[in-house]
C-alpha cells in the first residue's frame, strides 16, 4: 500500500545494496588468493596486484567496512520505512547517503589499486596511506551518519504522530544500531581526521601509533556490533515468523538491545592487552565489560531457540531436538540463518578466549583471530545478509528468487567450508602461525611441519566458502536478469507472546536517557585513560611505506 511513497527511498536502497555485495564479490575473491597462498599458489600477479599485503587491504576493507556499511545503510532503512509504515524523513537522504558512500568506496578503492595505501583495514600507524585514502573512509563513515540522522527523524516524527505508544520493535532495533553505532563512530573520526589525515598530508611530521590505535578500537570493538545487531535484528523478528514460530518476548528483545547499546563500546582495551602504555587496571576493566556483553548475546541465543522450537514443535516436531529437523531446510532465506547461527555459536564461544586477559597472549595476533571472526563477521553477518537478501531482492524487484537449489548450495558449502577454514586457522594459531603474513614467501616455512595440516585446511576450506559465495551470486544475478516469475514479497514481521502493549516497560521507552548512560559510561572507560596518556604521549612515528 505504501510502495510509492517508499519509491523515492527504495532507489537508492538497492543502490547501496548493489555496491555493498560488489564489494564483498572483490573481498572474497582477495580471501580466496589469501586461502590459496597458503599452498604456496599465488594469484596476485595475475591480476597486477604488488603483493599479498595489496590483496589483504582490499578484503579488510572492502568486506568489513564497506559491505557491512552499506548493508546496514540500505537493510536498517528498508525495515525503518516498512515497520512505521512511512517513507524517510529526509528527501533525498537516501540519495545523499548512497552519493556520499560511492564517491568514498572510489577513492579509497582507487588509492588501495595504485598500492599507495597497502596499510590493511586497521590502517595503523606507522603504515601511511594516501589522504584521498582516509578521505574515502571518512566519507563512508559520513554517509552512515546521514543514514543515522535520517533514521533518528524518521522515528521522531513517527512518535509525534502516535503519542505514547511504543516504537515497533523493528524501527527501534535499527535506532539503537545506529546511535551505538554513531557513538561508537567518533573514535575513529577524531583519530583520522585529528591524528592521521593531518599526518598523511604532511601538516605534521609524526604521529602517536598508541594513540591512533586506542581510538582505533573505540570505534573497532563496537563495529562488530554495528556488524552483527542488524543479523540480530533478522534473527530476532524475521526467522520466527519465517519458521512460523513467535518471538517469546518484545520487552526482553528491547532489553537486550539497550544492553548493546551500553556495553558494546567500552571494551576497545581487549585488543590491546598486549599493547604498552595502556595501564594493566584498564585492560581488566575492559576484559570485565567484554565478559558482560556475552550476556545479552545468551540471552539472544535462548530466545532465538526458543522461537524456533515453536515453529518446529507447530510443524509436528517431537522429543528434545525432533522439532529442529521440522524446521523448513528446504527454504533458503532459513538455512542460510541457521547455519549463520550455528557458525555464531562457535565464533562467540571462541571469542571469551581472545577477550580472556591471560588466555589471550597464546592467541594474540596469531591466525586463531582471523579464525575467530570468520566465524562470527564472516559468517554469522554475511552468510545472514545473503539470507535476507534472498526475501529481499524479490521484494524490492518483484521478481522470484531463481535458483533455489543453488541458494541452497550457498548456504551448505560456506557454512561447511567456515569450519574447515577456521579450524585450520585456529589450530595453525594454537601452533604460532601469525596472521597477517604472506606465506608462501615466508622463508622459514620448511621448519614448521605443524602448519602443514591447518595451511590445506585454510585453503581447502576457503576455497569451499568461495564456491559458497559464488553462488550466492549466481542466484542474485539469475534472479535480476533470469527470473521470468513474478513475486509479491513483503517484508517479514513475527509476532510476540509478550507484548508490546501501550503498557510496556518504561525502560525501553527512554532510549534519550540510556544514550546519555552510554556516553557517559565510553567516557568513564576512556577519558582518564587518555588525561594521563597524553601527559606524556609521544608523536615519534614517522610514515612509513612498507610494501
Ligand atoms: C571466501 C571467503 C573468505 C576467505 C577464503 C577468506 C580468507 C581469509 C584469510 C585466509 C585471512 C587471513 C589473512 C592473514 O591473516 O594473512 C582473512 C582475513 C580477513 N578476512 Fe577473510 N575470507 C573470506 C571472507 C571474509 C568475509 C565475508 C569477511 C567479512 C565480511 C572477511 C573478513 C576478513 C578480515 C577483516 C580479515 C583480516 C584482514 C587483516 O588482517 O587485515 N573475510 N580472510
Ligand atoms: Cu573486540
Amino acid at each position: 500500500m505504501h510502495q510509492r511513497e517508499f519509491a523515492r527511498d527504495d532507489t537508492y536502497i538497492k543502490w547501496q545494496l548493489g555496491l555493498g555485495f560488489a564489494a564483498l564479490f572483490l573481498g572474497i575473491l582477495m580471501g580466496l588468493f589469501q586461502g590459496l597462498d597458503r599452498m604456496g599458489i599465488d594469484l596476485y600477479k595475475y591480476v597486477g596486484l604488488k603483493s599479498y599485503y595489496q590483496g589483504l587491504t582490499i578484503h579488510g576493507v572492502l568486506n568489513v567496512l564497506v559491505f557491512t556499511t552499506a548493508f546496514n545503510g540500505a537493510f536498517l532503512p528498508y525495515v525503518t520505512m516498512r515497520s512505521l509504515k512511512r517513507p524517510m524523513a529526509i528527501k533525498g537522504g537516501s540519495a545523499i547517503a548512497f552519493f556520499l558512500m560511492l564517491v568514498g568506496v572510489l577513492l579509497a578503492a582507487w588509492k588501495i589499486l595504485d598500492n599507495s595505501s597497502t596499510v590493511l583495514f586497521t590502517f595503523y600507524p606507522p603504515l601511511q596511506g594516501h589522504p584521498l585514502f582516509y578521505l574515502g573512509l571518512v566519507l563512508v563513515v559520513v554517509s552512515s551518519w546521514v543514514t543515522f540522522l535520517n533514521i533518528l527523524l524518521t522515528t521522531r516524527a513517527w512518535k509525534q504522530d502516535h503519542p505514547g505508544e511504543p516504537l515497533p520493535l523493528q524501527a527501534f532495533i535499527s535506532l539503537v544500531t545506529y546511535i551505538m553505532w554513531f557513538i561508537a563512530s567518533l573514535g575513529v573520526a577524531i583519530e583520522v581526521l585529528v591524528l592521521i589525515l593531518p599526518w598523511s598530508l604532511g601538516i605534521v611530521e609524526k604521529t602517536d601509533p598508541q594513540l591512533a590505535r586506542t581510538f582505533f578500537w573505540l570505534t573497532g570493538h563496537p563495529i562488530v556490533y554495528f556488524w552483527l545487531l542488524p543479523a540480530y535484528l533478522s534473527w530476532y523478528t524475521m526467522l520466527p515468523k519465517q519458521v512460523g514460530g513467535k518471538i517469546l518476548s518484545d520487552p526482553l528483545v528491547r532489553l537486550v538491545f539497550i544492553l548493546f547499546l551500553l556495553l558494546s563500546t567500552p571494551v576497545g582495551f581487549h585488543h590491546q592487552y598486549t599493547d604498552p602504555g595502556v595501564p594493566a587496571g584498564w585492560k581488566a576493566m575492559h576484559a570485565l565489560l567484554t565478559f558482560s556483553v556475552f550476556f545479552p548475546s545468551m540471552i539472544t541465543a535462548y530466545s532465538v531457540v526458543a522461537s524456533l522450537e515453536i515453529g518446529g514443535r507447530k510443524a509436528g516436531g517431537k522429543g528434545l531436538f525432533g522439532w529442529i529437523w521440522k524446521l523448513p531446510w528446504g527454504d533458503p532465506v532459513v538455512t542460510t540463518q541457521l547455519l549463520a547461527g550455528l557458525g555464531f555459536f562457535l565464533g562467540g564461544v571462541s571469542g571469551l578466549i581472545n577477550a580472556s586477559y591471560n588466555i589471550n597472549m597464546v592467541v594474540h595476533n596469531t591466525a586463531f583471530v582471523p579464525g575467530h571472526f570468520h566465524l562470527t563477521i564472516g559468517t554469522a553477518v554475511t552468510l545472514t545478509a545473503m539470507g535476507i537478501m534472498y526475501w529481499l531482492l524479490p521484494a524490492l524487484t518483484g521478481k522470484k528468487l531463481w535458483g533455489r537449489g543453488l541458494a541452497l548450495a550457498n548456504a551448505w558449502l560456506w557454512f561447511l567450508g567456515v569450519l574447515i577454514f577456521s579450524r585450520g586457522q585456529m589450530a595453525g594459531g594454537l601452533e604460532g602461525m601469525p596472521r597477517r603474513t604472506w606465506m608462501a614467501t615466508a622463508t622459514y616455512l620448511q621448519f614448521m611441519e605443524t602448519w602443514d595440516i591447518p595451511n590445506k585446511m585454510t585453503a581447502v576450506g576457503g576455497a569451499l566458502m568461495f564456491l559458497g559465495g559464488m553462488a550466492f551470486f549466481a542466484v542474485m544475478v539469475g534472479t535480476l536478469f533470469f527470473s521470468r516469475e513474478r513475486a509479491k514479497v513483503e517484508m517479514p514481521t513475527a509476532e510476540a507472546i509478550i507484548g508490546p502493549e501501550k503498557g510496556s516497560p518504561l525502560f525501553t521507552k527512554r532510549l534519550d536517557v540510556w544514550t546519555v548512560v552510554a556516553i557517559v559510561l565510553v567516557l568513564i572507560a576512556y577519558v582518564p585513560y587518555l588525561v594521563n596518556y597524553l601527559g606524556d604521549a609521544a608523536f615519534v612515528a614517522t610514515g612509513q611505506r612498507v610494501w
